[in-house]
This record gives C-alpha cells, structure tokens and sequence, in this order.
C-alpha cells in the first residue's frame, strides 16, 4: 500500500506541469530564446524588408543563459554588474531568483547589449568572449571601440533595432496604415499602474505602461522593472513595453557637439552616445517630446575609455531584430 501512494507520488510529481507563470500574458514558461513577432508590409512605414522582433524585452532569464556560455570563466568585457537580478553561484555561475526570471534584464550597455546579439548570431556558443562568441558576428567589436564602431554587418542574422525597425514595431498600424503617437496604441499619454507583490503589473489595461515609478514592488534599488508583457498592451504588430519598463538600446548614433570634435573622435568636446527609446519604468517621453529631434528618444552613452565605463543603468534592457 505505501509502495503504490509512494509511486502514485512519484509518478504525479514526474507528470506535475510546471510552476505557474508569472505573467497573466501568453509568455511562454520562461523561453530561452527571444519570442519575435513578424514585421510585414514590406514598404510600408519606412522599412522595405520583412524583419521579425522580439516580442518583449530580453529578460534575466535570458541574459544569464548567456553569462553561463561565455561569462564563467572569466567575464572579460563585464557583461555581468552585480546590481542585476541575477545571482553568481559559488561555481561561476549564473542564476536568476523565480521572480525575477521573466523581468527585463537591465544595468546592461549597449556594449553588452550587442555582444548578446553576437552571441545570438554566432548560435549561442559556449567560451571565452572572443570572435566566435561575443566579439564578431553581427557587429565587429575587434579593434579600437569609439561611438562609430558597430555597424552591423549586412549579413548579421540578429541585431539590435535601428531607428525604423524600432518606430514600425512600436507605433505603426498596418490595419489603418498609420502611426501612434504611443507604442501602446493611443494617442493619449499612457496610464501608469502599480504592480502586486510578484512584480506583475496589478492594473493592466490596453492604454496602461510601467511608467511614473509606481510599480515599486519590492522597493528594491534594483530598477522598478515589472514582468515582461504583463501591461497587456501591445503594439499593433503585438510588442510589449516598447513603452516604459527599462528603455532600450538601438544601433542609432546621435553626437551633440561641435561636427569638427565628432569627426577628430574627440570624445571631451563631442558627445556621442546611442539613441535609447521608449522611455522606462520612471517616465515615458511625451509624443512630440524635444529631447532629440522631437522624437521619444534619448542619447545615452554607449562608450567609455575602457570596457569597465561602459555607461549602464537601472532604466536601460534592450530588446533584438531577426533578420533572415
Ligand atoms: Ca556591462
Ligand atoms: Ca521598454
């Protein structure tokens, strides 16, 4: 009698499903690989080719999948920033706590932003950070590393967004043939929500953003980053968060100085940063927002003298391009 509960155990236990989700959304359980949504109308919208992008931004569950394939022996370029959600174990590796699993990975630069995309492209190997891995592959990192270093290659199968790829995804209506003035299908400012105790967002809605810093769920110093996905309000082509939550990196240049310094390399008198969009869990920008060039953009740092500068913050994940 106890062998057969014992195996009843056993067997229910080896069949149980697994853990609940934490987004009310159609997150898949934790995916390994970023989840894309197609970008058709080829043509349309500023962007002549069909491109697939990530339907939310990389989570931490993401990025440490990554740390584990090139960051345990030695974290070379410091893709790693211990004010991440994620957790070093005593064997070099990486894990990342069930609740924070599917936030959006954040405290990245845009430098660590495009060694993941690399090591998308490269097939996710496992080694140290070097050309097969983190360093080449969808952009060169090899060599001198200024503002203008990084073009992607034209045969890059994964990238990060360019300024169109980001504004089609995020605003465009091929149903109507329009744009948003917000990624959240409205016209309007989006309505913020506070977040429950697991950091979803409690109140989602299709006008709803993780902006205005009131989903201060665990009052951690960790960025008040909520579940992927769980405002429930996607693009047309159905992202989520490319409005609020952390704000993402893009492969776009923008310099602030004298033309002259920008071109000497000047990094002193020219500021050259790439364009990070759609605002974070703090604020979102307004529609026709001045901060650069009357678009919802921001320069932000990408470079610094050596790999450990590299400008990264609470507000800032990124989300990747599929390109085929
Ligand atoms: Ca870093
Ligand atoms: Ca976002």
């Amino acid at each position: 009698m106890n062998l057969i509960i014992v195996s009843a155990l056993f067997l229910g236990y080896a069949a149980a499903p697994p853990p609940p989700q934490l987004t009310v959304d159609a997150l898949e359980f934790y995916p390994l690989s970023p989840e894309v949504v197609e970008i058709g109308q080829a043509g349309q919208a500023s962007v002549d080719y069909t491109y697939e992008i990530s339907k939310y931004e990389i989570t931490n569950h993401q990025y440490a999948q990554f740390l584990n394939a090139v960051a345990t022996i030695e974290d070379t370029h410091g893709l790693y920033d211990d004010r991440m959600r994620i957790n070093t174990n005593v064997y070099g590796s990486y894990s990342v706590r069930r609740v924070n699993r599917n936030k959006p990975v954040n405290f990245v630069s845009w430098f660590d932003a495009v060694r993941y995309v690399n090591w998308l492209h490269n097939d996710r190997p496992e080694g140290l950070q070097d050309a097969t891995t983190t360093e080449a592959g969808a952009y060169s990192l090899t060599g001198d590393i200024f503002y203008y270093n990084g073009e992607r290659s034209p045969d890059a199968r994964w990238a990060l967004p360019n300024h169109d790829e980001y504004n089609k995804a995020a605003f465009y209506d091929p149903a109507t043939q329009s744009t948003w003035s917000y990624a959240v299908q409205t016209d309007g400012y989006p309505s913020a929500s506070t977040a429950t105790s697991s950091g979803d967002i409690e109140f989602p809605a299709d006008d709803v953003a993780n902006h205005g810093s009131e989903a201060n769920w665990d009052f951690s110093t960790n960025g008040k980053v909520t579940t992927v996905g769980s405002c429930q309000s996607p693009s047309a082509y159905g992202t989520f968060d490319q409005n609020g939550n952390v704000a993402e990196w893009t492969e776009e240049v923008v310099c602030i100085g004298d033309e002259e310094y920008c071109t000497d390399s000047d990094e002193v008198l020219c500021f050259c940063g790439r364009i990070i969009r759609g605002g974070s869990y703090a604020a979102v920008p307004p529609a026709n927002g001045d901060i650069v060039g009357g678009l919802d953009v921001e320069p932000a740092p990408a470079y610094g003298l050596d790999d450990g500068e590299h400008a990264s913050s609470g507000q800032w994940g990124f989300r990747v391009v599929k390109l085929d």
